[in-house]
């Protein structure tokens, strides 16, 4: 058997073990005095926003309860992947350095509208709602976290995508200048810009949310401020942070992460316990806060709003 190569981007088994003695609520607390007078200035951030006033939004009800308990805020804000601002789980500091106005989203490709919106125009054109989601990490480890956006649906319906358009590409900013993960060090050669992908039928599907805030508030920078996705039943790594470019294509688009590793990290990405990643078993899943392990979830425990977009696709490599 070929001994794999272990590239700066894998997450060593060592470390994915550290990350989760420091899920542990009594790890974290003992360590956390920092991450918390963290939280509290990132939320003081939250309220200068000048979309401020747009929130909280109305619950949807359809998604007032994810089965599980919120995650508290002070874990999921400071507690991160954001590669752009490196390795780390504790980027939160460095994101905010990351300005988020101006800010502007590019929507081209097959489409009959491109646009260039300035993000709190594109708010004003859509309706925000509130929808409690799970998200599961590749890495094992999750949360619940009142997100607050509206429908991917709705961005498709703005743009009118011609009917050449069979996928969407989600790209993330460029900014060397603010950005270390894209600057220096270890990570200058992964392929910026983050870029992530899914199809047309996914996309129309209820669930895909684009994300503005959460907890009732405007997105903290450290969750991708100030729009990310959310796709609950996939792994983490495909809800994308800090868009600046949504493009409509003919082709399927190849993923930040397929780039790196494309036995890893597959362009579908649907959660699922019985396929486990090459390096570690994804049967269960530390809860962000908790200390808790639980089963993890085949579609993350949406299977019964998204198996359908997978029929007939059974040749596919649908999970990692
Ligand atoms: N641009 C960008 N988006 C990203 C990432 C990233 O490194 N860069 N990490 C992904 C991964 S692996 C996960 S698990 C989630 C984490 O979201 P959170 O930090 O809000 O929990 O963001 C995803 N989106
Ligand atoms: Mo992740």
């Amino acid at each position: 058997m070929l001994i794999k190569r272990i590239h700066g981007w894998e997450i060593p088994e060592s470390r994915v073990t550290d990350e989760h003695v420091f899920l542990n609520r009594r790890h974290f607390m003992g360590a956390a005095a920092g991450a918390l007078a963290l939280a509290a200035a990132g939320s003081a951030r939250a309220e200068a926003d000048p979309s401020a006033g747009l929130y909280p939004a109305p619950p949807n009800p359809a998604y007032a309860d994810a089965g599980r308990p919120v995650t508290e805020a002070q874990y999921t804000t400071t507690f991160n992947n954001y590669y752009e601002f490196g390795s780390s789980k504790r980027i939160a500091a460095a994101a905010d350095k990351l300005p988020i106005r101006p800010w502007e989203i590019v929507i081209d490709g097959e489409v009959e509208k491109p646009a260039r919106w300035a993000i709190d125009d594109l708010l004003k054109a859509v309706t925000l709602e509130e929808r409690i989601y799970r998200h599961r990490c590749v890495e094992a480890w999750s949360m619940v976290v009142p997100w607050t956006g509206f429908p991917v649906k709705r961005l498709v319906e703005l743009a009118k995508p011609t009917s050449n358009a069979r996928y969407i590409r989600f790209e993330t900013f460029n900014r060397p200048d603010v950005a270390p993960g894209q600057k220096d060090g270890l990570f200058t050669s992964y392929p910026w810009p983050y870029v992530e992908g899914i199809t047309m039928a996914e996309a129309l599907n209820e669930l895909p949310l684009l994300v503005t805030g959460a907890y009732g508030k405007p997105l903290p920078n450290s969750m991708g401020a100030p729009l990310r996705l959310h796709l609950p039943w996939k792994y983490g790594f495909k809800s994308i942070k800090g868009l600046v470019r949504v493009s409509f294509t003919a082709d399927r688009p190849v993923s930040f992460w397929e780039t790196l590793g494309p036995t890893e990290y597959g362009f579908w990405a649907n959660v699922n316990p019985e396929v486990p990643h090459p390096r570690w078993s994804q049967e269960s899943e530390q809860v962000l806060g908790s200390g808790e392990r639980v089963p993890t979830l085949l579609y993350n425990g949406y299977g019964e709003q998204v198996a359908g977009l997978y029929a007939g696709l059974e040749a596919e490599k649908l999970f990692m």
